[in-house]
């Protein structure tokens, strides 16, 4: 406390939201600076003069790759962090990074400035014609739609309760991220210092389902003729990922991984039953859904009548999404790991009296398991057989090359996951079901940060890597040392994207024609020469024959000289 007759010690409202980051738990913030910032960056210098702890500013050459990196740092280490962009501008560049965040339950604090209100006359008011040019009169409705709270920081004394808020709020069940806009007259004015470096007032909230809820799962699990699980969203934890092999094989439950955004089980686990739904939905009297957002495909997979549906996750029902009606006769709310965890607590005295059945459908579903992966694996090896290989084939050396290792493979548009052997959970991310793509590479850039001895390989479609302004993600992986692997399987095209117009319409005029409208990226850049102008390694693979040994010297480089190395890969159409 000062005496009545001091004055008050003050910094700068710039530097308390930045030296309040760092007390938060904040390690990083990812910035693209503007116009808005001088408060920011005096603020910075400014507590690094007072000895005052901060997050580590990093300049980010594009606000995509920020929100990417922030989202890859949080899968891997559980921790948010902290993006700022400049004004509208920045903001309109983080929008699809705020969707694929908040569609994933991932906690991200975004800041931007926002165009100083007064045209002259206090320190901050406009001085370029920016300053005009940038105003709107609701910036925030850019991000609102993806962001759980946000708020405009009205006076420089807010900044520290405004931090601690945003952070609690953006931490608590569900988790996501959260927006507050900086405008800069009120970043340049005084905010008091003198409580700048006590704890936050302010925790997040968690909550987990009640244990009437998990008894009523229990029962209907334990009890079911046919039980099969659903994940999407990996385990939650490691003790949870051990957790659901050991619930699945005492019990003889297959768990299906649709589109798993996340490893929920190990590929090679006897009771997993790889990515597709059927047959073990139709024949399913009981399903529990892990923290799915569409867990199935209702126009061609039905659960037979009098199935009984659970729904399991920070938000079992989704409720931000407007149109989401899967069944739901049961929902468990809170973080995947504690529902894990509890359902099996709760099952436990059941076991007993149903080991007989449980021992019968293990061997059933092993069988059948088993011959998922062989099958997967052929079709992945003849992959490598034609004149231009598959992505399955790729995905198979792949997860050869990396086996043994410890290893994060994140895929957008990639290597499918049915060809990989995987064992460990955070081994495999695929792109948020939002589908922002130019997500991994930058995604994998965040998490190498974080994770600075690990294998990090980001595998994506060229048209993602486009997508992910790749000069300003190879730039980052120089100037922080980031080592990461990127794979671009390059198909000349939007694969995705002609495979939806194939779906829609199978026999239609687009199908027949010779060169379908719209999915063309040919000719590609050469991507290897893009990644080259930041000096990587690099390496263009033609033939399937040569992959193996390509991949192997390309892991050999990042390990070896832990500097980023990209490889281009000629895959089919
Ligand atoms: C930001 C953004 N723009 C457009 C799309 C629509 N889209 C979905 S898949 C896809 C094609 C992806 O191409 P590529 O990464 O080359 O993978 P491929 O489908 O060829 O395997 C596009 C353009 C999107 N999901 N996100
Ligand atoms: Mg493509």
């Amino acid at each position: 406390m000062s005496a009545p007759d001091q004055p008050q010690a003050t910094i700068t409202a710039g530097g308390a939201i930045l030296a309040r980051l760092k007390v938060v738990g904040v390690d990083y913030i990812f910035a693209n600076s503007g116009t808005d910032f001088p408060p920011i960056i005096e603020g910075l210098a400014e507590a690094a003069a007072k000895d005052i702890a901060l997050p580590r500013a990093v300049v980010i050459p594009h606000e995509h790759a920020a929100m990417g990196m922030a989202h890859g740092y949080y899968l891997a280490t559980g921790r948010a962090q902290a993006v700022m962009a400049h004004t509208n501008v920045g903001l309109a560049n983080c929008a699809i990074g705020a969707i694929n965040a908040a569609t994933e339950h991932v906690p991200v604090l975004l800041f931007s400035g926002r165009t100083p209100t007064l045209e002259q006359g206090r320190l901050g008011a406009r001085t370029v014609p920016i300053g005009w040019g940038q105003e709107m009169r609701d910036q925030t409705a850019l991000v609102r739609e993806a962001t759980k709270w946000d708020y405009e920081l009205r006076f420089p004394e807010q900044a520290l309760e405004v931090v601690d808020r945003a952070y609690a709020i953006a931490c608590s069940t569900p988790r996501g991220p959260v927006y507050v806009s900086l405008p800069r007259e009120v970043l340049c004015g005084p905010c008091p210092s003198d409580t700048l470096n006590q704890p936050s007032r302010m925790a997040p909230v968690s909550f987990g389902p009640t244990s009437a809820a998990l008894e009523q799962a229990a029962a209907w699990l334990a009890n079911a003729r046919s039980p099969v699980i659903v994940a999407q969203r990996g385990a939650g934890s490691a003790e949870a990922f051990a957790q659901l092999a050991t619930l699945a094989d005492d019990w003889g439950i297959p768990v299906v991984q649709y589109w798993a955004v996340q490893l929920a089980m190990a590929t090679d686990h006897p009771m997993s039953v790889g990515t597709n739904p059927e047959p073990w939905l139709s024949d399913a009297d009981v399903i529990l859904v892990l923290d799915c957002l569409a867990p199935w495909s209702p126009a061609v997979h039905k659960p037979s009548p009098g199935c009984k549906v659970i729904q399991a996750g920070q938000d079992p029902l989704y409720s931000r999404f407007p149109v989401r009606n899967f069944q739901a006769d049961l929902s468990l709310a809170g973080d995947t790991a504690d529902i894990i965890l509890g359902l099996a607590r709760a099952m436990q005295p059941h076991l007993a009296s149903r080991s007989e059945a449980c021992r019968a459908r293990r061997v059933r579903i092993t069988a059948a398991s088993e011959t998922i992966r062989a099958t997967a694996r052929q079709a992945a090896e003849r992959g490598g057989d034609g004149e231009k290989m598959s992505k399955a084939w790729v995905s198979l050396c792949l997860s050869r090359a990396i086996e043994g290792r410890d290893a994060a493979v994140l895929s957008e548009l990639g290597c499918p996951l049915d060809a990989m052997t995987l064992h460990a959970p955070g081994s495999w991310y695929q792109e948020p079901h939002s589908g922002g793509l130019g997500w991994s590479f930058p995604c994998a850039l965040g998490m190498q940060l974080a994770r600075p001895d690990h294998l990090v390989i980001a595998t994506m479609g060229d048209g993602s890597y486009m997508f992910a302004n790749p000069v300003a993600c190879h730039q980052i992986a120089e100037a922080l040392n980031l080592p990461v692997l990127v794979l671009v399987l390059n198909n000349c095209e939007w694969g995705a994207v002609r495979n939806s117009v194939l779906g829609t319409y199978p026999d239609g005029y687009a199908s027949r024609t010779n060169q379908m409208p719209l999915v063309s990226l040919d000719p590609t850049p050469d991507f290897t020469l893009v990644a080259s102008a930041s000096r990587a390694w690099t390496a263009r693979v033609d033939a399937a024959a040569e992959l193996p040994s390509v991949l192997a010297a390309a892991i050999e480089h990042v390990v070896m000289t832990r500097t980023q190395a990209l490889v281009e890969v000629r895959v089919a159409p």
